[in-house]
C-alpha cells in the first residue's frame, strides 16, 4: 500500500540537515567582522528551521591569538592574504574569539530544537571556512560522518558568510557526496575583491543548486 504523504515527506525532511553558519554577533552589524545586513537573516532562518527535524548551527570559534587574525602576524593588516603552511590565508581582524560575546550567536537567533552545535577553526594554526574540513585540507570535523550516521543524504544550507564559510561548506558538503542546496535568500556576502561572484560560480560548477527565492 501507498505510505500517506505526510508521512512519505516528514522521511524526506528527515534525510535532509539544514546547516545554519556562523550567524553570531562578530559576524553581525556592530560586530568585529560585521557582513553587510547579516542580521537581517535571522527571522527567515528562524521559520526556514521549523521545516527541519535536523539543524546543525555552526560556530567560528578561534583561540585567542588565531592564525586567521591580522594581529598574529606582525606588520599584516587585515583583508590582506598571506601565505601560510596549507596555503593562502586571507587575514581577519580578531573575531569570533572563544567565550568572547562577539563570538555567541546572534540573540535573536532562535531554534531550540538544533541537534548539534559545531564549532570550527578551533586551532590556533589553521583556519576552517568549512564545517567539514579544516584548512590544512586534512583535519576532519566529523560533521561528515555525523550527519551519515543519521541517514541524511541532503544538505540545505544558509548563513554568513555566502562567499567564505557558506561557500566552503556547500563545497566540502558535495565532495563529501552530500546534494547541497544555498538558500541564497538566507544567506549574506562580505564580498572581498569580487569573491561573491566567485563563489557562486565555484559552487555552481561544484553541482550546488543556488536557491535565490523563498
Ligand atoms: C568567516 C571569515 C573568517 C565566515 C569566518 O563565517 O564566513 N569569514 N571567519
Ligand atoms: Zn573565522
Amino acid at each position: 500500500m501507498e505510505r500517506p504523504q505526510a508521512a512519505q515527506s516528514a522521511v524526506g525532511r528527515r534525510k535532509t540537515a539544514l546547516l545554519v553558519v556562523d550567524v553570531q554577533n562578530d559576524f553581525c552589524p556592530g560586530g568585529a567582522l560585521a557582513v553587510p545586513d547579516g542580521d537581517s537573516i535571522v527571522p527567515s532562518i528562524n521559520r526556514l528551521a521549523r521545516d527541519y527535524a535536523n539543524v546543525v548551527l555552526t560556530q567560528d570559534w578561534h583561540p585567542a591569538g588565531h592564525a586567521s587574525f591580522a594581529s598574529s602576524h606582525p606588520g599584516c593588516s587585515p583583508y590582506e592574504q598571506i601565505s601560510l603552511s596549507y596555503g593562502p590565508q586571507v587575514l581577519w581582524p580578531d573575531h569570533c574569539v572563544q567565550g568572547t560575546s562577539g563570538a555567541e550567536f546572534h540573540p535573536a537567533l532562535d531554534i531550540p530544537h538544533a541537534r548539534l552545535i559545531l564549532r570550527k577553526g578551533i586551532h590556533k594554526g589553521v583556519d576552517s571556512y568549512s564545517a567539514f574540513q579544516e584548512a590544512d585540507r586534512t583535519s576532519d570535523t566529523g560533521l561528515g560522518g555525523y550527519l551519515r550516521s543519521l541517514g541524511v543524504d541532503s544538505v540545505d544550507i544558509c548563513g554568513l558568510a555566502t562567499d567564505f564559510c557558506v561557500a566552503w561548506t556547500a563545497l566540502d558538503a558535495r565532495a563529501a557526496g552530500f546534494k547541497v542546496r544555498v538558500l541564497l535568500h538566507s544567506c549574506r556576502a562580505i564580498d572581498l575583491n569580487g569573491s561573491l561572484a566567485a563563489a557562486q560560480l565555484q559552487m555552481s560548477q561544484a553541482g550546488c543548486d543556488l536557491i535565490t527565492n523563498g
